[in-house]
C-alpha cells in the first residue's frame, strides 16, 4: 500500500509503496478515509519533537475497518471509526487513575505497537508508526482498545478532526481546566487546535475570548468561532492589550496553542492574579522558557500542561461526536482545504505558510 514515509528530519516525506502486516491480537486493520494536517507532525518533520525514524506520521485519523485481529470483539469489517492518537492500555497506573491520555504503556512503546514491534516494513526494514496510528497512508493497523465507532451522519473528515484538534482544544477548557461562565480567556495560536480552544471557551460561556496570533487571516477566522477580541502579536504587545481589555487585570485563563518558549512565557504573563496558564503546545525539545517565579508565588498563578485535552479518549470522544451532531461545536467550517496523500508535502508547506483553518487528506 501507499504511505508517506519520513526518513530524515528536515526532508520531505517520500510517498512510496510499503508493506503492512496483518493485524495481531487486539488490533484492527483500517482503510484510512481522512487524515488531518496537524502541526504536531510538522514538529516531528523539523526535528523539534523526536520520533524513531523512519516513520509514517499522521495522528488525526478516521477510517473504515477492513479486518480484525484475534480477540477483537467490539469491531467488525465495515465499521466507521475514529482512531485516537493515544491508545490507552487500560491497565497501567495512568489509565487506572483516570488519565488514559497519559497511558504509560502507550508512551513506553512510542513508534511501535503495544507488543514493541511494527506492522510497517519496506524491504525488511522496519518503519515506525506515529502514535500507533500512522494515518498518512492508505491503510493502518491500530490497537482496537480506544477506537470509537462513528455514526453514519458524521462525515469522515469531521470524524478525523475529533480524533485530535477538536478533543485536544475543547478538552483543554473542559477537562484540563474548567472555564467558568464569565471568565476571561486568551488563546495564543489560533490554528486547528486553538480554534477549538476558542470554541470550548465559548461553550463554557466565557465573557471575553481574546484571540492572539501573528496571522491576520487566522484572527479573522477565530472571530467566527466565538472570539470576542483579536490581537496581532506582531503588531501590538499582547500582554498590554489583554490587560486593557480586562480592566488592567489580565485574563483568568490563557491557553498557549502554538509551541514556543516565547508564547509559553506570554501565556504565563498574561494571566491575572490567581489565574491559570494552560500550555497545549510543545516547544522544541531542550528549550527552556523563562517564567517569572516571583509572580508565580506572589500572584498565586498556576502553570499547567494539557495533553489531549486531559481527556479519556474512549469515553470523551463519543461526547465530542454528540456535541458535533447536536450543533454545539462547528467542525464543518474549520475544514478549509482537502488534499490527496500524494500532495502531503504541499499540505504541510501550506500549514507552515499560514493557510488558515484545517487541511485534511481525503484522497488516498
Ligand atoms: N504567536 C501567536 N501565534 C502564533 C505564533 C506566535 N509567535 N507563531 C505562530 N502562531 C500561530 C500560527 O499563525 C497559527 O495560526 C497557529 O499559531 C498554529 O496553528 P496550526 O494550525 O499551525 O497548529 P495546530 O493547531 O495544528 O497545532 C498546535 C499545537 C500546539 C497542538 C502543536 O503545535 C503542538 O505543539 N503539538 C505538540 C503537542 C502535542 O503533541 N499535542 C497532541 C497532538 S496535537
Ligand atoms: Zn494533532
Amino acid at each position: 500500500m501507499k504511505a508517506a514515509v519520513l526518513y530524515e528530519y528536515g526532508k520531505p516525506m517520500v510517498i512510496e509503496e510499503v508493506e503492512l502486516d496483518p493485524p495481531k491480537s487486539g488490533e484492527i486493520h483500517v482503510k484510512v478515509a481522512a487524515a488531518g494536517i496537524c502541526r504536531s507532525d510538522l514538529h516531528v518533520m523539523k526535528g523539534d519533537a523526536l520520533q524513531p525514524l523512519p516513520v509514517v506520521l499522521g495522528h488525526e485519523g478516521a477510517g473504515i475497518v477492513l479486518g480484525i485481529g484475534e480477540g477483537v470483539v467490539s469491531f467488525k469489517p465495515g465499521d466507521r471509526v475514529i482512531i485516537p492518537f493515544v491508545s490507552s492500555c487500560g491497565k497501567c497506573v495512568s489509565c487506572l487513575t483516570g488519565r488514559g491520555n497519559l497511558c504509560d504503556t502507550h508512551g513506553a512503546t512510542a513508534g511501535f505497537m503495544f507488543d514493541g514491534t511494527t506492522r510497517l516494513h519496506k524491504n525488511d526494514h522496519r518503519i515506525h508508526h506515529m502514535s500507533k496510528l500512522a494515518c498518512f497512508a492508505q491503510e493502518a493497523i491500530v490497537p482496537d482498545i480506544s477506537c470509537v465507532i462513528v455514526p453514519d451522519d458524521v462525515p469522515m473528515a469531521q470524524a478525523a478532526l475529533i480524533g485530535c484538534c477538536v478533543t485536544t482544544g475543547i478538552g483543554a477548557t473542559t477537562h484540563t481546566t474548567k472555564v467558568a461562565p464569565g471568565n476571561t480567556v486568551a488563546v495564543i495560536g489560533c490554528g486547528g487546535v486553538g480554534i477549538n480552544v476558542i470554541q470550548g471557551a465559548h461553550l463554557q460561556n466565557a465573557s471575553k475570548i481574546i484571540a492572539i496570533d501573528i496571522n491576520e487571516g487566522a484572527l479573522e477566522f477565530a472571530m467566527g468561532f466565538g472570539a470576542t477580541h483579536a490581537i496581532n502579536s506582531n503588531q501590538e504587545d499582547p500582554i498590554q492589550c489583554a490587560k486593557d481589555i480586562t480592566g488592567g487585570l489580565g485574563v483568568d485563563y490563557a491557553f498557549e496553542v502554538f509551541g514556543s518558549t516565547k508564547t509559553v512565557k506570554n501565556a504565563f504573563d498574561i494571566v491575572r492574579k490567581g489565574g491559570t496558564a494552560v500550555i497545549v503546545g510543545l516547544a522544541p525539545v531542550n528549550e527552556v522558557a523563562g517564567i517569572d517565579v516571583v509572580s508565580l508565588v506572589r500572584q498565586e498563578k498556576t502553570l499547567k500542561g494539557s495533553y489531549y485535552g486531559s481527556t479519556r479518549p474512549s469515553i470523551d470522544i463519543p461526547n465530542m461526536i454528540d456535541m458535533y451532531r447536536s450543533g454545539k461545536i462547528n467542525i464543518d467550517d474549520l475544514i478549509t482545504r482537502e488534499y490527496s496523500l500524494d500532495d502531503i508535502n504541499e499540505a504541510y508547506s501550506d500549514l507552515e505558510h499560514g493557510e488558515i483553518g484545517r487541511g485534511v487528506i481525503t484522497t488516498f
